[in-house]
């Protein structure tokens, strides 16, 4: 077998019983789907809340020597979450690591199916198939108001081109004002970020942690409205919530009247079409 990046992943026989997940979206799926099987996440995966499990660090510094005690016949990571070299250094100690590369809501689809069912050999969950019903028939959805997504301070980042968040915003109608940017998470002076015509500024809690003390006060032109991060990063059991989210953005820009097609029915009609 072998992953996105086409590393070389042995797997054992059957359906892979112990799993430390590198990826706190990809935890709280594997969690969704097969609580049992997963023995070991970092301090970030929050999610399930009540989820008890060895935790082995921070994504960007696993303390592989733990990772390597918890005897995992895979570790999974993603490129942008999770180091080479921790990938590099895992595999080196003989622990077979799998690595997905998400930068589009088909991309997440994809390393979702590939990784339960193809690689660790188990049966589809229901919430997948959920999310395939919700997400899948949105590509065409004709955009109807522009949003910007902020994920650091000091420096600004903003989610910008090439990532799963901009794909999900487009597809729920919301048009990234830094989608055609260079980068993929680019610096931006907070000015430009307030100028740069969005209709609102989604300011999640994390990675930074906006509030409402923490964020707002930075825009004089732009509205702005307070959102869960997790809902706008992780690919998994949270993009059914998502959905609902986002489609109570594109009701609110309605209202404002921003609106120049008729387009927040998209995530809706979605779901009836595949229902
Ligand atoms: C941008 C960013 C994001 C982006 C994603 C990109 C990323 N993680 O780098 C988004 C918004 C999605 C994100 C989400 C999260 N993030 Co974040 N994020 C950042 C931020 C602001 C900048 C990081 C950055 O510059 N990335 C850009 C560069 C470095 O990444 P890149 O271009 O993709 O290039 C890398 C990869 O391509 C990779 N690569 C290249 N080739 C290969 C090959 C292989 C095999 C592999 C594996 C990798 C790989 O190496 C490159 C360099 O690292 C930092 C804070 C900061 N100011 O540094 C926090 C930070 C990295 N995030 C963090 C966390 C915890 C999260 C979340 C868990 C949310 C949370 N609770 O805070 C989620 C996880 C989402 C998920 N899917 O599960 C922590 C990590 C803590 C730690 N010590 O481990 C940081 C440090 C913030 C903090 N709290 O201090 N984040």
């Amino acid at each position: 077998m072998v992953d996105d990046l086409g590393g070389e992943v042995l797997l054992p026989e059957g359906a892979v019983s112990r799993v430390v997940s590198l990826v706190p979206s990809l935890t709280e799926a594997l969690a969704a789907t097969r609580r049992e099987a997963l023995v070991g996440a970092t301090e970030w995966c929050t999610h399930p809340p009540d989820l008890q499990v060895p935790r082995v660090r921070g994504t960007k510094n696993p303390d592989r020597a733990a990772v390597g005690a918890l005897e995992p016949e895979l570790v999974v990571c993603v490129q942008e979450e999770n180091r080479e070299l921790d990938v590099r250094r895992l595999r080196d100690a003989g622990i077979p690591v799998w690595v997905g590369v998400v930068e589009s809501v088909e991309d997440a689809l994809r390393v979702l199916r590939t990784l339960l069912l193809d690689v660790l050999a188990w049966e589809e969950p229901a919430w997948l198939t959920e999310v395939g019903r919700r997400w899948a028939a949105t590509s065409e959805a004709p955009t109807r108001a522009r949003v910007a997504v902020p994920i650091w301070r000091d420096p600004w980042m903003v989610v910008g081109a090439r990532t799963y968040t901009t794909d999900l915003l487009r597809r729920a109608g919301l048009d990234n004002v830094y989608a055609g940017d260079e980068g993929r998470y680019p610096k931006v002076e907070v000015d430009e970020l307030d100028r740069a015509g969005a209709d609102v500024v989604l300011l999640p809690d994390e990675p930074y942690v906006f509030t409402a003390q923490d964020g707002p006060e930075a825009f004089t032109r732009s509205a702005t409205r307070l959102v869960s991060g997790r809902l706008l990063t992780w690919y998994g059991p949270a993009m059914v919530e998502a959905a609902d989210l986002l489609a109570s953005v594109r009701a609110d820009q309605r209202e404002e009247g921003t609106d120049t097609s008729s387009g927040g029915a998209a995530l809706d009609e979605m779901g009836r079409e595949h229902g």
